[in-house]
């Protein structure tokens, strides 16, 4: 009975191990050079934590086998170890503030500390993404760099104007509004997150950034795209009946075409 049943969990140890092996249902291909390094500490992480994993359901197997319950003996039993257990507590705790400790730049680099060898704040391209239900609006500051200021009562869906810009002001008459977002490839971008209305969550796999766009506050996500492409911007936080349709596109271009596009964007503007 007891070898079946080691069996049993050996077996079902491996399988769910395959998976992860071969990497079947993997994450997309990262297109920064921080989600590479990411990539390389999620690695770092779950190689030691298979280990762990593996280790703990070998013994489990070993030990029902070994210690499982015969029908003609007592079951054995233990009285526990306090020094093993002391060292286990501790070399937990080691691996979990480890870990955090570890992963704490790359996390903050994300967001808000200066990443290596990017732009100062003033040189870098930035866009304005509201998130609406179940909409993405994205808002570039046209050729002054400038935001213009917002009004509530501004605020028209049907006239485009779906963040209230006041195109009366010098800085909100060139603002530009789309529903999709557009880079040049290797530039330095940063996003402003806003919302509209309750919670959303701007997320793109490929960058390996997400946060949440909360009403009432600012956030910041910083990236350098090195790859051209289109990859979907996705709402990752359940914000109402049309959350399966809130996607939106970032579209990775060179320079030329996003010189192009912005121009013919400008043109729009009313
Ligand atoms: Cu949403």
């Amino acid at each position: 009975m007891g070898v079946l049943l080691a069996i049993v969990v050996w077996g079902i140890t491996l399988a769910l191990s395959i998976p992860f092996v071969t990497q079947t249902w993997w994450m997309p291909e990262a297109i920064t050079e921080l989600g590479r390094e990411i990539d390389g500490a999620f690695n770092f992480t779950l190689l030691g934590t298979g280990v762990i994993f593996l280790l703990a359901q070998g013994a489990l197997g070993y030990t029902v086998w070994k210690y499982g319950r015969h029908s003609d003996q007592p079951a054995s039993s233990s009285h526990g170890n306090n020094f093993l257990e002391f060292l286990w507590t501790c070399g937990a705790t080691l691996l979990f503030v480890g870990l955090a400790v570890f992963g704490y730049s790359m996390w903050a680099e994300t967001r808000f500390i200066e990443q290596k060898s990017m732009a100062p704040s003033e040189d870098r391209l930035i866009i304005e993404v509201t998130g609406q239900q179940f909409v993405w609006n994205m808002r570039y500051p046209g050729n002054d760099n400038q935001f213009g200021p917002t009004d509530i009562n501004l605020i028209d869906d049907a006239a485009s104007n779906p963040v209230g810009v006041d195109r009366s002001q010098p800085g909100g008459a060139d603002d530009i509004m789309v529903s999709e977002m557009r880079v040049p490839v290797n530039a330095d971008v940063e996003v402003v997150l806003k919302s509209k209305d309750v919670l959303h969550n701007f997320f793109v796999p490929e960058l390996r950034i997400k946060l949440d766009t909360v009403p009432g506050l600012v956030g910041k996500l910083q990236f350098r795209a090195d790859r051209e492409g289109r990859y979907e911007i996705v709402c990752s936080e359940l914000c109402g009946l049309g959350h399966y349709k809130m996607v939106s596109f970032l579209h990775v271009v060179s320079q030329e075409e996003y010189d192009a596009w912005i121009k013919e964007q400008a043109e729009f503007v009313f």
